[in-house]
């Protein structure tokens, strides 16, 4: 077996640890697989941590993805620059890295507009299971490839294309600013950039998991006047207040809908609702729980191809409903702004980090947040045994 020791390791196949999922929902097995090196305009990264979101669960648990699988999962990560591939100059090993889900290659369209954070080369990374550049993966497990999802970091080693590598402030905590990797950032730009929010405006939102409790907290250091969270589970009542939220709703207890609710309790509705789910049917609830005139409805959560239909005579009142990928942030241009903010204390993560577990024992982080016992479970790949 090769050692993983970073000075013996570059140009050459690494074995290590991975949990790779052989099937839709089935267990993850740590195991031994082997890592290329990075192809040119790739870095390899040792990752430290990672933690655990819900797009790993909802593609883990598709039955119709079957064809995907065996597959390593992970996106929200931190680590360490191992080695990188011809061209790559503005990273080396020792950097310390956030590989984010989304790319930026600044040279498209996209990425020279200030408006979006979208890019045309390197977009949501590896939905597709390998490299944009050649479809292959970089992972094989005796020489069977397994497929990637985003930068598959359930894993010791990863290999990622540049644009989705983001060098950070190596005095950053790895253990905790991993959680800028996804949702987190989602919910917190999707206050600050997308909905631009003025003091005392008026909240709901939907889906109170940590992408809705990053919303939660920071319109309420906007100064939202009310901030209505809306979950059909009965202990996010008390997690939500400690994040910022004025009123619960649950709809499953409510005798009217709950958007009727929402109006009713706010004069006629909310001037934003964010919809944190990933279901199209509340994502109309949210749209219908806004304010004439210029409620905002802004879509975070993700829901595959679904469609929404809302009433068009909403829209002509003035309504509007946007969505937003990574809370518009561009990840190379604004993140290592964002660990900054971290380091001053102008941005915090702790407070949804539930659970730290060692990387061996994902298969119950999974549970966790499964069972929606957890908001984020940090995996640490310390207690690897060789
Ligand atoms: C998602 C966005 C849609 C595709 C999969 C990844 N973001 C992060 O969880
Ligand atoms: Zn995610």
């Amino acid at each position: 077996m090769e050692t993983c020791e970073e000075s013996t390791t570059i140009g050459k196949v690494i074995t290590c640890k991975a949990a790779v999922a052989w099937e839709p929902k089935g267990e993850f097995v740590v195991q031994d697989v082997q890592v290329e090196p990075p192809h040119a305009m790739e870095v390899r990264i040792k990752v430290t941590h990672s933690s655990l979101c819900r797009s790993d669960v909802f593609f883990w648990a598709n039955e119709s993805l079957a064809h995907t699988f065996p597959r390593i999962f992970g996106h929200e990560a931190a680590g360490i620059v191992e080695s990188v591939g011809e061209g790559i100059t503005d990273l080396r090993p020792g950097d310390h890295v956030l590989p984010i889900f989304t790319g930026e290659c600044r040279e498209c369209k996209y990425c020279a507009s200030p408006k979006t954070n979208l890019c045309s080369k390197f977009g949501v990374a590896s939905l597709e299971t390998g490299m944009k550049s050649d479809g292959k993966s970089r992972f094989s497990v005796q020489g069977k490839p397994i497929s990637r999802f985003l930068g598959s970091t359930f894993s010791e080693y990863t290999v990622v294309e540049y644009a989705y590598v983001v060098k950070i402030n190596p005095a950053a905590p790895l253990d905790k600013v991993c959680l800028l990797g996804c949702g987190v950032t989602a919910g917190i730009g999707a206050v600050r950039k997308i909905a631009q929010m003025e003091a005392g405006a008026t909240v709901a939102v939907f889906g109170l998991g940590t992408v809705g409790l990053a919303v939660v907290k920071e319109a309420k250091l906007q100064g939202a006047s009310r901030i209505i969270g809306v979950d059909n589970k009965a202990s996010k009542a008390d997690e939500g207040k400690r994040f910022g939220i004025t009123d619960f709703l649950n709809p499953d207890t409510l005798n009217k809908p709950v958007d009727e609710e929402i109006r009713e309790l706010t004069e006629g509705g909310v001037d934003f609702a964010f919809e944190c789910v990933g279901n199209p049917n509340v994502m109309a609830t949210a749209f219908e729980s806004c304010q004439d005139g210029w409620g905002t409805t802004i879509v975070i959560g993700v829901a595959g191809r679904a469609t929404v239909t809302i009433p068009t005579r909403y829209l002509l009142s003035g309504r509007c409903m946007k969505g937003t990928l990574y809370g518009g942030y561009k990840p190379k241009t604004d993140v290592p702004e964002l660990v900054e903010q971290y380091l001053r204390k102008d941005l915090d993560v702790e407070e949804f980090i539930t659970h730290n577990l060692p990387f061996t024992r994902i298969n119950e982080a999974f549970k966790l947040l499964l069972a929606g016992d957890s908001l984020r479970t940090v995996l640490h790949f310390d207690d690897i045994i060789r």
